[in-house]
């Protein structure tokens, strides 16, 4: 049964692992020793971004379905909200923060989930403890693009609601253009104000964090092809793009043209090689005293999680690596120091929650992380599941795409749902993960190999998407689909090739680099 089993999730998975960072096969680690990591809640659907506590309750946004769910007493509760989103590539449902009971949320709006879209919105709703009613439009954005679209939102010391947005493509003055008119994006706007902007020149976002101390608001900016950045966002903030990512050189100071009093400085650091930085915050808490002085930031590409020290003025970081003193980590320079934890998939947003502890979102595992001080650590610290899809990944372009989308939902909520199910997945990833990452850089490398993968999943998918119609909740239910499904699979991948190549084998003899693709299709 096992080596059954096996082949089921060898068909189902080849076409599965991440392009962001390590594959998950464990919960993540931290590098400090007084603290460990559990997944605090998994199995949240749809992709989730960013989160805000309310009270004690977690409201979580799932990107593609507009929903916002509750997480109540550690447990996944009930969809609070659902509104109708675009969600292709960087639009959904983006960003949440709150002042006491008022919740704001920024999303792409549609008339109907992945529909076109209509605008990019921020809506005020009050949260009842039990449903977000009673909503104001604030902000009317010009409409979206499928990139760049920002939505990381933050409160400040007194209360104000700040919202970043990217350059959805758009290239004017707030892009440091000579010309081209204002027109809300590459900003940070306070929502319940009219103009002017709080900062301008940003390329692309997805964390805005205020320091507890000082006030002060810091971004983080994702570069185009290098220099990814952390910013300290002085009012009046201009962060240079279109004309610089990173660190200035006299030559683009030169080239900068000054927009209406908006003064330009450089990031406080750059990862000269992207890593795509996405959620930032301050340990503010009891809990976390020893680092109240540092500040944490995750990325996307690597499941990372970094903490950067700051000066005694809180402007800025120190390092003890003295290549880091000129504020970039360059290509070949060790990140090591400012690492602090790796594994946690594609990082979306982190809060410290009313217990004083760290919350980790992660998009691409579906899952609230939590840090725990090793002392109260449970035993419900969990080793189980997890994983990403290398190949649909590679396959279809991006984690976000809905192939990928659709075989992590199988996974976790048709397969982990039964005991069956997931210890055979503990074993699949085992093996799995022993050769899914060369498939998926093979498929990066090779663009005409990608096609051909992506001809070969497509049957599986449609095969897989039989799990969406029958309801399996019992054991024997999951064998039996699953056997199945595999014999489905049998027959898809491993007879009727058979009998097709044997019959084209005589064409494609003088074709060498088709069968050579075929072969390596068939080997995998
Ligand atoms: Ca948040
Ligand atoms: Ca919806
Ligand atoms: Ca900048
Ligand atoms: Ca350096």
């Amino acid at each position: 049964m096992p080596k059954i089993i096996l082949l089921l999730w060898c068909s189902l998975m080849l076409f599965t692992p991440t392009v962001f960072g390590e594959p998950a096969g464990s919960v993540p680690i931290i590098k400090d020793q007084d603290f460990v990591v559990e997944r605090f809640v998994t199995g949240i659907e749809s992709s989730p971004t960013t989160m805000t506590f309310v009270g004690n309750d977690i409201l979580v946004l799932q990107k593609h379905d507009g929903k916002v769910r509750l997480i109540r007493d550690g447990h996944i509760d009930k969809v609070v909200l659902d509104v109708s989103v675009t969600n292709i590539g960087e639009q959904g449902m983006l960003g949440i923060t709150n002042v006491g009971s008022a919740v704001y949320l920024y999303f792409t709006e549609s008339a109907s989930d992945g529909g076109e879209p209509i605008a990019k919105r921020v809506y005020k709703y009050e949260w009842d403890r039990n449903d977000l009613v009673n909503p104001v439009l604030i902000k009317d954005l010009p409409q979206t693009r499928p990139y760049h679209n920002g939505g990381a939102m933050v409160t400040s010391l007194d209360d104000s609601v700040y919202l970043i947005l990217g350059d959805a493509g758009r290239y004017g003055k707030l892009q440091n253009h000579k010309t081209g008119e204002p027109d809300d994006t590459s900003v940070i706007m306070r929502i319940d104000k009219e103009e002017p902007y709080y900062a301008m020149g940003i390329r692309n976002s997805f964390g805005l964090a205020v320091d507890p101390v000082t006030g002060n608001i810091w971004d983080t900016e994702n570069g185009d092809d290098d220099f990814d950045e952390v910013n300290l966002v002085l009012p009046n903030f201009n962060s240079g793009w279109e004309v610089i990512m990173g660190p200035a050189t006299q030559d683009d100071l030169s080239l900068l043209p000054s927009y209406e009093g908006y003064v330009y400085s450089d990031p406080e650091f750059s990862w000269q090689k992207p890593v795509a930085p996405t959620a930032i915050t301050f340990a503010s808490s009891e809990q976390l005293a020893k680092f109240k002085d540092s500040v944490f930031v995750g990325d996307c590409i690597y499941g990372n999680l970094y903490k950067f020290d700051l000066n005694s003025d809180r402007t800025g970081f120190v390092f003890s690596n003295t290549q880091l003193d000129d504020k970039v980590v360059n290509l070949d320079e060790s990140l090591d120091e400012v690492i602090f934890g790796s594994g946690f998939g594609c990082i979306t947003d982190l809060e410290i929650g009313p217990d004083g502890l760290l919350y980790i979102v992660s998009l691409s595992e579906g899952t609230i992380f939590r840090m725990i001080p090793q002392s109260i650590a449970t035993t419900s610290v969990s080793t189980e599941e997890g994983g990403g899809c290398l190949i649909a990944t590679a396959t279809f372009g991006s984690e976000l795409a809905p192939q990928v989308q659709f075989l992590r939902e199988i996974r976790d909520n048709t397969v982990l749902s039964t005991a069956s199910g997931t210890s055979f997945m503990t074993a699949f990833n085992a093996f799995y993960y022993s050769f899914s990452p060369a498939v998926a850089d093979l498929e990066r490398q090779n663009p005409m190999f990608k096609e051909t993968v992506k001809v070969a999943i497509t049957p599986l998918l449609s095969s897989l998407s039989l799990l969406q119609y029958v309801y399996i909740d019992s054991e024997a239910e999951m064998l039996g689909y699953g056997i199945s499904i595999i014999l489905l699979n049998v027959g898809m991948y491993f007879v009727s090739p058979v009998v097709i190549i044997s019959k084209l084998k005589k064409k494609l003899v003088k074709n060498r680099t088709q069968s050579r693709f075929l072969h390596e299709i068939l080997s995998n």
